[in-house]
């Protein structure tokens, strides 16, 4: 999709710090960590959000999921948290189905 920063850094137009790749998904750092890892593992096809990324692509939404359980297993955590920030209202920014892996500090809930 035109003007999508994430479909931009799967296609090689921005530079991103990719950790991972699958026939999927491409897994980089965040620009802006909240963790000492902080990946966001993307489809590389452009949907919205998690749930029409799910709804239009099951297998991709899965393999999500299993690119993150590889990323954190590469960087030693067998302990971390997965999150989908789905609108606006609680912090989406960038609408291109982005899984946030963040690891490697002691984690509060309720999140913020
Ligand atoms: P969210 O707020 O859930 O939509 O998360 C968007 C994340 O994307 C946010 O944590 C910062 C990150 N981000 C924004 N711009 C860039 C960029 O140009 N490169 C990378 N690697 N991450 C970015």
């Amino acid at each position: 999709m035109e003007d999508c920063l994430f479909c931009k850094i799967v296609a090689g137009e921005i530079p991103g710090d990719v950790v991972h790749a699958t026939e999927r998904t491409v897994a980089f750092r965040d620009v802006n960590p909240q963790a000492p890892t902080h990946v966001l593992v993307v489809p590389r096809a452009h949907h919205a959000n998690a749930a029409e990324l799910a709804a239009e692509d099951p297998q991709a939404s899965a393999e999500l999921l299993t690119t993150a359980a590889a990323v954190a297993a590469a960087e030693g955590y067998a302990d971390y948290r997965l999150v989908f920030n789905t609108g606006a209202g609680v912090g989406q920014t960038v609408f291109h189905t982005h899984l946030h892996l963040l690891a490697g500090r002691p984690m509060t809930w309720p999140p913020g």
